[in-house]
């Protein structure tokens, strides 16, 4: 690339061809930037302090235990956010109900966002790599009142912005605005992010498959099938296909979507709805690998259009390089 572009750079760069001009948005990713570092920070000293690592002893609304960095990075974002009075209201996958910011300047803001601040906390205390994904759209109720439900059940047909900050061998912000998909490195010497991954493209072929196996015997006959296909020997379709699967969907996207591949959570016998959420994990992940030529479906309808009901809802994912997830579809329609 050879030219130092940096993060804030780049956005204000662009940001006239935003949906909505008005500079707030550009607010609302510097807080979105702002608190990636602070979090990063703390995530790069997992290893060293011992008190960070473990259950935070609480539990949150879906029953699962919550790590101290997951309690951590919600309360940074959230007062990040709530700090630069740039949004009136945050979902997040460890808030139990949505947040609506209190004060008249926030009350004022446009826009809201819905936000899983660390995804794959379960791997920090085996130095696997995870993530923060959040999705922005317009509010639909009146501004200058509190955020409401309705601003947080909007398809993801809706965002404005989404992205994710993968904290792996090196940190990355990757995001997109509607024009297309950009990555950002992480500089920790001088703390800035530098534009590394202009217009991302996923390819429309690819050879990796991304899937919890272990869950093999209760996905639906289709899937199965699905996944003998993947392990058959075909040299002229590829096959076999890689496997490659972390269990950390931030990572498990961000390679699929550079090397080019195919991620899937479907449903199961005991998880029909499958178990990623839709509103903070699934559709920010489908407006990001959409804008990057590529396509997400729970198998029945795109991801993007699926009316959500409830702000922790479930559903499965299926997304990743075209000609994959088409060939998928196929077998779903058998
Ligand atoms: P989390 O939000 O509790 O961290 O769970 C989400 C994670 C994803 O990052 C990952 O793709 C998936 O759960 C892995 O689940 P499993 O261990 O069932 O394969
Ligand atoms: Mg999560």
């Amino acid at each position: 690339m050879g030219k130092l572009i940096t993060l804030g750079e780049h956005i204000v760069k662009n940001q006239d061809k935003f949906p909505y001009a008005t500079g707030e948005l550009t607010a609302l990713l510097s807080g979105i930037k702002l608190a990636s570092k602070v979090v990063n920070s703390e995530i790069n000293k997992a290893g060293l302090v011992d008190e960070i690592i473990g259950q935070e002893g609480q539990t949150n609304i879906q029953g699962e235990d919550q790590q101290k960095l997951d309690v951590y990075a919600n309360r940074i974002f959230k007062e990040a956010l709530g700090a630069r009075a740039v949004v009136c209201g945050l979902a997040s996958e460890e808030e139990d109900d949505y947040v609506a910011y209190e004060s008249e300047v926030c009350q004022n803001g446009s826009y809201i966002i819905l936000i899983d601040p660390l995804d794959g906390s379960s791997n920090i205390d085996v130095n696997v790599s995870i993530g923060t994904i959040f999705c922005v759209y317009r509010r639909i109720s009146e501004p200058g009142q509190p955020a409401e439900l309705n601003d947080f059940l909007q398809k993801g047909r809706e965002i404005v912005a989404a992205g994710y900050v993968v904290y792996g061998s090196s940190t990355m912000i990757v995001m997109s605005t509607g024009q297309g998909v950009h990555g950002y490195t992480f500089d920790p010497s001088i703390g800035v992010f530098f534009l590394s991954h202009e217009n991302l493209r996923i390819p429309d072929n690819g050879k990796i498959y991304s899937v919890n196996e272990g869950n093999f015997p209760f996905f639906d006959e289709n899937i199965r099938n699905y996944l003998k296909h993947c392990k058959e020997y075909d040299p002229a379709s590829n096959r076999p296909y890689t496997s490659r699967y972390i269990g950390s969907l931030v990572s498990d996207f961000h390679r699929n979507l550079i090397k080019g591949g195919i991620y899937l959570y479907p449903a199961t016998s005991h998880k029909p709805k499958g178990k990623l959420r839709l509103l903070y994990e699934c559709n920010p992940m489908a407006f990001l690998i959409e804008q990057a030529g590529g396509l997400a479906t729970d198998g029945v309808q795109d991801i993007l259009d699926i009316k959500p009901t409830e702000l922790h809802q479930r559903c499965p994912l299926i997304l990743g390089s075209k000609n994959m997830v088409n060939e998928l579809k196929r077998f779903l329609a058998d």
